[in-house]
């Protein structure tokens, strides 16, 4: 069976709502973030030397990375839903979503949360990375506008690796001024699937 190395609070929530679309059997363990760190806890390092959550093991194989978790469960267990077919543009489309969730729409994201702590030292920065969180939201309202998922009519791995950027944009209360942002989450965080996985997956601060 999947395991699921769960961490509160973080992206990993994203694997769980995907394991539910797909109707599969798996066992999460859970971890918690220090209270005054928020860093996860040192077990997570025996599982992967970054010490970092979502990671899966299958198979006897340990899978990290939330993209291409996800990428690894559509393809493996999707039965051709969830991943377009390979060499079409759709697929060409879909890889570049998983790939621009976490590197490029996370990075002013984060940023904004590390240079935040330092206050006013960070001050001068901020511009800057909020016109680069700007520059990336815009874009993907706009090409929310274009069809109701990243790739097309249908729900993809892509949704599900987009879908924290796009609550995180809802946690900074930025949610308003993009409607098909709005739109798209408020489809998403009502399907069934979606509530399951929250349901199991316990303290979630970007619902
Ligand atoms: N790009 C990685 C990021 C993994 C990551 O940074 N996970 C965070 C949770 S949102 C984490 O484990 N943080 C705790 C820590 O760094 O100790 C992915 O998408 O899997």
């Amino acid at each position: 069976m999947i395991i699921v190395h769960h961490l509160n609070n973080s992206r990993s929530q994203r694997i769980l709502w995907a394991l539910e679309e797909m109707g599969l059997d798996y066992e999460i363990r859970h971890y918690q973030r220090d209270a005054v760190t928020n860093l996860a806890p040192p077990e997570l390092k025996a599982i992967h030397p970054l010490g970092k959550s979502p990671v899966i093991e299958d198979k006897g194989q340990i899978i990290a990375e939330s993209s291409a978790i996800l990428d690894y469960l559509a393809r493996n267990y999707g039965k051709g839903k969830f991943a377009p077919k390979d060499d079409t543009p759709d697929f060409y489309r879909y890889q570049y979503w998983l790939h621009f969730a976490e590197g490029s729409a996370m990075t002013p994201l984060l940023l904004a949360l590390y240079v935040g702590r330092l206050g006013e030292a960070g001050a001068p920065l901020h511009p800057r990375i909020d016109s680069e969180i700007k520059n990336h939201f815009d874009y993907m309202e706009a090409e929310l506008g274009k069809a109701p998922y990243f790739v097309g009519n249908s729900l993809t791995a892509a949704d599900f690796a987009m879908s924290f950027p796009v609550e995180i944009a809802k946690g900074r209360g930025m949610i308003q001024s993009y409607p098909n942002m709005a739109k798209y989450l408020a489809g998403i965080q009502a399907r069934p699937a979606y509530q399951q996985a929250l349901k199991k997956g316990g303290e979630y601060a970007y619902a």
